[in-house]
């Protein structure tokens, strides 16, 4: 477009900072136009690049001991689907609940409950961030989604994972969240079943959450129902990755 082209000269004329950026991303105009939202989205995948190429792709989470453990894991977002599905699930205690993993995958299957228990589990105690301003230390226990994957096998378009989730909000619209594939191998990125040696509870997401460590509070999906791997983020929700990602907030939230 014409009046794109004029604008983004008039932009890069100023002399703006990554500062500048983040300052102006609140701006309505300019995220309005399509040169400033492709621009914000290199600055993005830049800030991506730039952690990926200091951090070696396994680099852990720091993790914690037992006695760092917070006395109380405070709940936050939805604290609870509240729809008749989910609440039917609870007092079944999750018995029929299904994982799937759908999409650009080979063998498309699902999983019981009951069978993700049975496959190899890993726990860790790390450090949760929420942009609300509150940490806390807790103890996870899950399945690595990377052994899910080796069962459903990627097909070679797959570049990223989208964890669709149980609850929706006053509007209607569900909670969702993404990872590009290569996150879903780190051998700490689970879906957790138990928190703090204790079956999840529905606050923290029963019966299954995600745990993406080094990424903030708002990437770790609850109640998590179906994986499903696509080429581009662009046909899903809101096409930003993520329920707050559709609001505005970063789609690599790596700390
Ligand atoms: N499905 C779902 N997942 C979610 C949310 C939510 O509202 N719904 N809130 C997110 C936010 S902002 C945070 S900080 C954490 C809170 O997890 P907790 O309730 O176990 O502390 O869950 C994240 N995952
Ligand atoms: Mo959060």
């Amino acid at each position: 477009m014409k009046s794109d082209r004029i604008e983004r000269r008039r932009f890069l004329k100023g002399t703006l900072g990554a500062a500048s950026l983040v300052a102006l991303a609140g701006c309505d105009n300019l995220t309005q136009s399509s040169w400033f939202r492709s621009l914000l989205r290199k600055a993005e995948t830049l800030t991506e690049a730039a952690q990926r190429a200091v951090t070696p792709k396994d680099a852990l989470a720091k993790e914690y001991g037992e006695a760092d453990i917070s006395t109380v894991f405070p709940a936050n977002g939805n604290t609870d689907p509240g729809t008749e599905a989910y609440a039917e699930h609870l007092a079944q205690n999750f018995s029929e609940w299904t994982l799937e993993m759908v999409g650009l995958v080979k063998t498309p299957r699902s999983w019981s409950l009951a069978a993700l228990k049975e496959l190899p589990f890993r726990t860790q105690i790390t450090r949760h961030d929420c942009v609300e301003g509150w940490s806390a230390i807790g103890k996870w226990t899950g399945v690595s989604i990377g052994d899910l994957m080796h069962q459903v096998e990627p097909l070679p378009s797959a570049r990223y994972a989208v964890f669709h989730c149980a609850d929706v909000d006053d509007e209607g619209v569900a909670y969702y969240e993404s990872m590009a594939l290569a996150d879903c191998y780190h051998p700490q990125t689970i879906l957790a079943y138990e928190l703090n040696g204790k079956l999840l509870d529905v606050p923290h997401g029963a019966p299954l959450r995600l745990r993406f460590e080094r990424q903030l509070g708002y990437k770790q999906a609850k109640y998590v129902t179906r994986i499903e791997l696509v080429e581009s983020l662009a046909e899903i929700g809101g096409g930003k990755g993520g329920y707050w990602e559709d609001q505005g907030y970063e789609w690599y939230a790596g700390i």
